[in-house]
């Protein structure tokens, strides 16, 4: 069954929580006297919403040690899974004052990743159910906050529709809309030996859970540097065979040459940059123009981002929302500064003055050079390119090493195909909005610095989470 919620349905819900008080509804299932306290900000607004109680070493060791594979058969697993993506939607207002208050996500934003999360519930229940396999064990899933219900949502469904306990430790930024999700797949059926909730840092509580030889695999989402610095601490602590199923950053780019419906094109790059803040991984970061169409096309652009309401996402028409903290937004604006020291701002959309907001910008990026590192905010460059020099920027991409999403605007059938022979890429998208997964039907991930594949909300996803030899024999995969 489908994501099935009606507008009216979703809108009656936030009806009714707009006075919610989130700690009340997302007390966190770890509070260790001796952990963190951490402050929850509301990036909109900058004000302290919440604090949470974090794990802390013995908290994890004991975690660690009561977490058991959940032995009932796949087809009670499947039920309480889809039970779980029911209650989910049962919830949806709830989760939507969570993910406007604490990650500064839009009403899109927010039904995108309800949608996407109960999607993963019920495809990785189906998928399960095909074909019974032996889980590896004991996971530890390592979210980030740019989607803290829907890849923390992925990774938990596929652990468990495989029967392995799993060990979730949120995004520092996060954990209340971690602790209500947690609190719906418990309340689903989810028994409480197999799904334990971690809060706490990355570098402290993140490191305990992907060092410890019980653990029998890891799945991340995050940044490159984390990827690389947990398969380092798996291959020194876990047994070889332990996988890493890791989703990383990109560089990702567009092309749009002079036969592309200018409309189209503008609607789609201006969603894919500026949505969500431009905190996707599959955000457009750079945009090639062809030349002869780059000045209309770059007032368009100009005029499009001028339309984008930039506010607290607790109003509903707000199009763009804070970036995710502080930190985020120190970081971003410093980088636009020194391109505006350069002359390379060529537009900006004003954002306002209180909580976490980066103006929407537009930076000129001179020749076909590709970006030195992810800008993860509202920040698009454009590079204008001729057309002889088109396999020029397929090259410039591709000796970055990302591979996530490229887009693709032509009205050339046969471009189409080169660009698809020539670009390293997990997902390519032509003539159409450069977003990410669609669960069953457009499975998502990377290749090289990128991530490790299998994608996500694909068929051969599960299978890393189960043991070789019995993929082997069902006449799966082997890894
Ligand atoms: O990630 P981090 P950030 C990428 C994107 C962006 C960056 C931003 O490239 O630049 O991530 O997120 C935990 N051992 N994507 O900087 O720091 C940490 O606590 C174990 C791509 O916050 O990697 C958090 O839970 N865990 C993307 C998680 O790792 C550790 C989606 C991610 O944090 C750890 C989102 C450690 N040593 C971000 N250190 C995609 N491809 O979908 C940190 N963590």
């Amino acid at each position: 069954r489908g994501f099935d919620l009606t507008d009216e349905e979703m809108l009656a819900q936030i009806d009714a929580v707009r006075d919610v008080t989130l700690p009340d509804a997302a007390p966190l299932t770890v509070a260790s006297p001796a952990g963190q306290h951490r402050p929850v900000v509301n990036p909109a607004t900058g004000e302290v919403i919440a604090h949470v109680t974090e794990a802390d070493a013995e908290t994890v060791a004991a975690a660690i040690t009561n977490a058991a594979p959940w032995t009932a058969p796949v087809a009670t697993r499947a039920d309480v899974l889809r039970k779980a993506a029911d209650l989910y939607e049962a919830n949806f207002g709830l989760i939507f004052a969570a993910l406007a208050k604490e990650a500064g996500k839009t009403l899109p934003d927010a039904v995108g990743e309800l949608r996407e999360a109960v999607d993963f519930l019920r495809y990785y229940a189906l998928e399960a159910e095909k074909s019974d396999m032996a889980p590896r064990g004991v996971f530890t899933a390592i979210s980030p906050w740019n989607f803290p219900l829907a890849i923390f949502t992925g990774q938990i469904a596929a652990g468990l529709a495989t029967g392995n306990a799993v060990l979730a430790k949120p995004a520092e930024q996060t954990p209340l809309i971690a602790a209500i999700a947690v609190r719906l797949l418990h309340e689903a059926g989810v028994p409480t030996h197999a799904l334990q909730l971690l809060p706490g840092e990355g570098a402290t509580v993140g490191a305990d859970l992907t060092s410890d030889a019980r653990v029998s695999g890891v799945v991340f989402t995050g940044s490159t540097d984390t990827a690389l610095l947990i398969r380092r601490a798996m291959a020194a602590n876990m047994v070889p065979s332990a996988p890493l199923i890791a989703e990383t950053g990109g560089l990702n780019a567009m092309i749009v040459d002079s036969t592309a419906l200018p409309e189209q094109a503008v609607r789609d790059i201006v969603a894919s940059a500026f949505r969500s803040a431009g905190q996707r991984c599959s955000a457009l970061r750079c945009l090639y123009v062809q030349e002869d169409v780059a000045p209309h096309l770059i007032e368009m652009i100009k005029g499009a981002m001028d339309q984008l309401v930039v506010a607290d996402p607790w109003l509903l028409s707000t199009d763009v929302g804070p970036v995710i903290d502080e930190e985020a937004q120190s970081q971003i604006n410093a980088y636009i500064s020194a391109a505006q020291a350069e002359g390379r701002v060529l537009h900006q959309r004003a954002a306002p003055e209180v909580g976490h907001f980066v103006a929407p910008t537009l930076i000129k990026v001179d020749g076909i050079q590709t970006l030195e590192r992810e800008i993860f905010g509202p920040v698009l460059h454009v590079a204008t390119f001729k057309g002889r020099d088109l396999e020029k920027v397929i090259a410039a991409v591709n000796a970055k090493g990302y591979g996530l999403t490229f887009g693709l605007h032509t009205r050339i059938d046969t471009r189409v195909q080169e660009v698809a022979d020539g670009i390293h890429v997990g997902n390519l998208y032509v003539n159409r909005n450069q977003i990410g997964a669609i669960v069953g039907s457009q499975p998502f991930g990377g290749e090289g610095l990128s991530g490790t594949g299998p994608k996500a909300g694909g068929p051969l996803y599960l299978k890393r989470f189960v043991q070789p030899q019995a993929a082997g024999a069902a006449g799966a995969w082997a890894y």
